[in-house]
């Protein structure tokens, strides 16, 4: 198969990218249009035989529709992804996250394409502490920020495009991803590389947020397996277990490089910040057959901070503008 893979330059696209590579026999195209969150390098030293490099923007309907002509599979992960920065301003969440999925979806229906769309599992909201409750295809809508409210709006689309125009769509929505070529705005690179530069990591709020970690690789086997078996119209959450909050993580991560555990700051709140994800996979896994590989979080977290260690040149040329956008900010 010929595979599109759109946002592949970021974090977990680049990770699928590999993946595809290593373990199928899939040619693979990457349209990513290198936004500050895109990164060339993150797909160095790929087969020139079986990986292309497109520089485009998924809301160029032309460019898009010659794409989809030319691919049996598009899987998409372009998006603004980060939180924080729907805060400060939505509107590009708005053109990549909305439009831009509209764009591939109106290509999809004309080249009758199958079109794998990744989502979060932020579009349902947020979980109490004690809650015993976990996400599962069934949980309803009732995403918190600007970034998961226009993820939220791109699953509908998605939705509708499949019943009123039979397009041939999966969905999945998975929990918060760590590993290897994760941009250092978000929570586990930032912390890992102000400890690797002798800063302080910083903690929103009382730390007590839990996320559901998963390792990129696990999300990228779940979403072949929901690429190669999958049925088509149905949505997929994916989930390694994880759960954890983020002053565990923090601490762990200070322990893992040789610092006290406490040597952290609390910092600002994130307005609106959502207590605690959880995710119920079984559909996935008792489906599909689908099982994670990575299922010690200490052991992943140890590997992705060997992985920072050893790839400065990689992260460090964004370190300085992520922490002066968080200093203007407060966090
Ligand atoms: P990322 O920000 O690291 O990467 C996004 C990529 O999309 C970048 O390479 C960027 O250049 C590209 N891009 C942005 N706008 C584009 C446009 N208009 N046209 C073409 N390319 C564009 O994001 P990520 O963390 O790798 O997330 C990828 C996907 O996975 C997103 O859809 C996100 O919602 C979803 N997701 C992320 C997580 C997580 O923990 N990071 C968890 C669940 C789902
Ligand atoms: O410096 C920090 N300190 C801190 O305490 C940062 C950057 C974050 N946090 C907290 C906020 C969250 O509770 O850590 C947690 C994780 O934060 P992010 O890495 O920003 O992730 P989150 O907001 O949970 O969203 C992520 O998972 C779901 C991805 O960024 C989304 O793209 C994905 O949909």
């Amino acid at each position: 198969m010929k595979i599109l893979v759109t946002g592949g330059a970021g974090f977990i696209g680049s990770n699928f990218v590999h993946h595809l590579i290593e373990h199928t026999d899939h040619d693979v195209t990457v349209l990513d249009v290198l936004t500050y969150a895109g990164n060339r390098a993150s797909l160095d030293g790929l087969p020139e035989d079986r990986f292309r490099f497109v520089r485009g923007d998924i809301v160029d309907a032309q460019l898009v529709d010659r794409l989809f002509a030319d691919h049996d599979a598009v899987v998409h992960y372009a998006a603004e992804s980060h939180n924080d920065n729907s805060l400060e301003d939505p509107r590009p969440f708005l053109d990549t996250n909305i439009i831009g999925t509209y764009t591939l979806l109106e290509a999809a229906r004309r080249h009758g394409t199958r079109y794998h769309h990744i989502s979060t599992d932020e579009v349902y909201g947020d979980l109490e502490l004690d809650d015993p409750a976990r996400f599962t295809e069934q949980t309803p809508y009732n995403p918190s920020s600007p970034y998961s409210s226009t993820k939220a709006g791109s699953d509908l689309l998605v939705r509708a495009w499949v019943r009123s125009f039979g397009v041939q769509a999966t969905i999945s929505n998975c929990s918060n991803n760590y590993g290897p070529y994760q941009h250092v705005e978000k929570f586990i690179p930032r912390q890992i590389t102000n400890v690797l530069r002798g800063e302080r990591p910083k903690l929103y709020g009382t730390g007590e947020n839990v996320r559901d970690w998963i390792h990129a690789d696990d999300h990228s086997s779940a979403v072949l397996a929901i690429l190669e078996r999958g049925e088509i119209g149905e949505t997929y959450l994916i989930g390694a277990d994880g759960e954890r909050n983020n002053k565990d993580v923090v601490e762990l991560i200070l322990t893992q490089l040789g610092q006290p555990s406490d040597a952290y700051d609390h910092v600002k709140d994130r307005p609106g910040h959502d207590m605690r994800y959880a995710i119920d996979s079984t559909k996935l896994r008792t489906e599909l057959g689908w099982a994670p590989r990575y299922s010690d979080f200490e052991a992943g977290l140890a590997a992705t901070i060997d992985w920072y260690r050893e790839n400065e040149a990689w992260w460090a040329p964004q370190k300085d503008a992520t922490e002066a956008r968080y200093t203007a900010q407060g966090q």
